[in-house]
């Protein structure tokens, strides 16, 4: 058991929750061919949601997979063509070979119930009409999940509950597990995303971020690289790199998500090529022509052979700049292939 802590950064408690989880964990457990270490009911809160990303050299995440992930939620789709481009890997969860079921969030969010609203659309409704409601709780799993045994993907999330207070809007979410090495950067990085954008179409605050699971755990082929990245986290001296975190500009509507992930399309598919003036020349705002320039970046990395083109990452915002150069350096660097 981790007590609730609060953490001003993601950055913070990721390392602390990886410490505790590899270090001074309750069990050991094997199911499903994985064997981990495993602490019960960790539960922490992240004062400022919008620094969301941890930024260390010996794991520097794949902000273009992060993006896309908070994007696909937003899309509502459930197909791997999108998400499958950013983590291959993914394909392993789909039972279809198509298609995710328990990790596509979006779809519990964004589709349609029977009178016609999504449960975004109806949780931010009642958030307008009645601000103190206890009720704002969008459902991610399903009971029959469970019903075929053989389901390779079951929706860690059980929930997440939006309490609009004092014109701030916290989000509070429910896993029933947690991978805390891979699964947790990308999982507390969407549901930020998506706190976020709820603030704005709210026209309020963002608030603090709390995460609560029943089973936080290491996976034992990570823990090496685990042991590794808390040894950069802990030594004499260290210093975190810090950035500012972009800040979703207010207003910001669905047609900026929209036009971003049509544009993202493109890039996907490379039936585009964009420069920072032809991102400007969309129309979006900074911060959205920021995803695009991430998402140019990645797909230079991945339709070419060559550096990604100075122009690109000297507009990056630095943020995410290191996280580009530092991923993928011998494609960004002059001596790249
Ligand atoms: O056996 P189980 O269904 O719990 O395996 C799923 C694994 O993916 C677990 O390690 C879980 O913690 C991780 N996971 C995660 O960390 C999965 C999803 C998909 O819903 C997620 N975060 N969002």
């Amino acid at each position: 058991m981790l007590d609730i802590a609060t953490f001003p950064t993601f950055h913070d408690a990721y390392i602390a929750v990886l410490d505790a989880t590899t270090n001074r964990p309750e069990h050991s457990i094997a199911t499903r061919g994985n064997t981990s270490a495993e602490l019960l009911n960790v539960s922490y809160r992240i004062t400022d949601p919008r620094d969301r990303l941890p930024f260390l050299t010996r794991r520097p995440v794949n902000i273009a997979y992060n993006l896309a992930e908070a994007l696909w939620y937003l899309s509502g789709r459930c197909d791997l063509d999108m998400i499958g481009y950013y983590a291959p890997g993914m394909g392993t969860y789909s039972a279809d070979g198509q298609t995710l079921t328990g990790t596509a969030y979006g779809r519990a969010l964004f589709t349609p119930g029977g009178d016609g609203h999504t449960q975004w659309d109806r949780v931010l409704d009642l958030l307008h009409k009645d601000p103190d409601s206890k009720r704002a709780v969008l459902g991610f799993f399903r009971p029959d999940e469970l019903a075929d045994p053989a389901n390779p993907d079951v929706s860690c999330t059980i929930a997440a509950q939006f309490l609009l207070r004092e014109n701030r809007l916290h989000l509070t979410s429910y896993m029933r597990g947690n991978d805390a090495y891979m699964g947790m950067v990308s999982d507390v990085y969407a549901f930020t995303f998506l706190q976020e954008f709820a603030a704005i179409l709210l026209g309020v605050q963002v608030g603090h971020y709390t995460h609560h699971v029943g089973s936080m755990h290491v996976n034992e082929p990570d823990y090496k690289a685990v042991r590794r990245l808390l040894a950069e986290a802990h030594q004499d001296g260290y210093q975190r790199p810090v950035f500012a975190p972009p800040m979703m500009p207010s207003p910001s509507s669905w047609w900026e998500v929209l036009t971003v992930l049509e544009q993202e399309e493109a890039l996907r598919t490379n039936t585009v090529h964009h420069t920072p003036a032809t991102i400007e020349a969309t129309g979006l705002p900074p911060y959205w022509q920021q995803v695009l320039l991430v998402f140019e970046a990645h797909r230079q990395i991945k339709h070419t052979d060559r550096p990604v083109t100075p122009d690109i990452l000297d507009a990056l915002d630095p943020g995410y700049r290191w996280l580009v150069t530092h991923r993928w350096r011998n494609r960004t660097t002059a001596d790249a292939p």
